[in-house]
């Protein structure tokens, strides 16, 4: 392609050369998932025509039956990831169970992808952003069919991770452990070009996001984050300015442009947190830690986790990486020893006033 434009598929091609011994199936993966994304793009930028074109469950006039739209994501990027054949087993969080992919061409097939086919899907309705987290790993097992050990791997053994935001325009971001670029969709080409390469979030960010709907549920580490964000203190930008879309991909996408921290912690209804682990935490710690950010649970970096189960919760601290170790030094000072007179001390240091609750 000229004009100085370059697309995705170029991008992945001419970073094959850093990795010496890659033989272009990692390439072709990443290619088979920009393609899925372009399709389901296409669907989501179609949602609010849902009434014209027929609602959820009918067939619409071209005799196309209709379906929710997380359920046709999930369709298309496992149909991708099949007919690719680079991809043994993909983990889903549309799917109860992981998906052996046994095609003919899979048979050599040496990695695993866990993905969240479309996340913040209740976000659809209302034409507000939504994405595709996506999570890469090699197999560890030598021979005969890959199994559930493959797949429950910690995040620092990932190969590759990305996002597809579906927003104002529609973006893929993604990184291979060498920073993180993004790519914005030209619609009138149907590509993906460079548009944000060397992607770095600020050390240091003023926005805040977290469902403070949720506020008396929250441990009380989270609550004097909250507060100190809230306190008046020039040196710092304090007060914060509190941002929350409630769809995790375009919450840090934001912060990661703009710099600041994204907050799911545990809640009295969620004890351990509300995110999965392997379709939504681990794939964004990748990214914002290759950003030069921090992810945390709130004592620990959320890649060293060891997975126990597909579908395991964690809470999570993600983004600049000053904010997420000032809300981890919070959480530890109200962790186990919650009102001790360090703890008491610490909150006057911070000029957070009044105790709070
Ligand atoms: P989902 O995978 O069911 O879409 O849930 C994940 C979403 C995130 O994108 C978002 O940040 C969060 O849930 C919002 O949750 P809440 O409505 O509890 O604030
Ligand atoms: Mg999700």
């Amino acid at each position: 392609m000229s004009c100085g434009v370059k697309t995705l598929g170029q991008f992945i091609i001419e970073k094959q050369a850093d990795f010496p011994y890659a033989k272009g199936e990692l390439s072709r993966l990443l290619r088979d998932i920009g393609i899925a994304a372009k399709i389901v793009n296409r669907e989501v930028n179609k949602a609010g025509l849902v009434d014209i074109l027929g609602d959820i469950g009918t067939t619409n006039i071209q005799g196309e039956s209709q379906k929710k739209l997380d359920v046709y994501a999930n369709e298309q990027f496992i149909s991708a990831l099949s007919s690719g054949g680079e991809c043994c087993i993909v983990a889903s969080e549309e799917n109860d169970d992981i998906i052996y992919i046994d095609s003919a061409v899979s048979h050599n097939a040496k990695y695993i992808v866990c993905i969240d086919p479309l996340d913040g899907s209740s976000n659809i309705d209302c034409n507000v952003a939504v994405g595709t987290i996506f999570s890469i790993y090699r197999r560890k097992s030598t021979e005969g069919k890959a199994v559930m050990d493959d797949v429950l791997q910690k995040g620092t053994a990932q190969v590759a991770a990305g996002y597809v935001i579906y927003g104002s325009s529609t973006m893929l971001v993604y990184t291979t452990g060498k920073g993180v670029n993004g790519f914005t969709l030209d619609p009138s080409i149907g590509e993906f070009c460079l548009s944000h390469p060397e992607m770095k979030i600020p050390a240091h960010g003023t926005i805040y996001s977290i469902n403070e709907g949720n506020y008396v549920h929250f441990p009380t580490g989270v609550k004097k984050y909250i507060k100190y964000c809230q306190v008046e203190d020039v040196e710092s930008r304090r007060p914060y300015t509190s941002r929350y879309i409630g769809s995790m991909v375009a919450d840090v996408h934001r912060n990661l442009i703009k710099g600041g921290i994204y907050i799911y912690p545990t809640t009295a209804s969620s004890p351990n947190g509300k995110l999965r682990l392997l379709y939504e935490c681990n794939p964004m710690a990748f990214i914002v830690e290759q950003a030069g950010g921090k992810a945390s649970d709130g004592r620990n970096r959320i890649l060293e986790i060891e997975p126990a189960e597909l579908h395991q919760r964690c809470p999570i601290f993600l983004g600049s990486a000053d904010m997420v170790a000032k809300a981890e030094e919070l959480m530890q000072l109200y962790g186990a020893q919650a009102d001790s007179q360090a703890a008491e001390d610490k909150l006057r240091d911070l000029n957070i006033i009044g105790g709070l609750d």
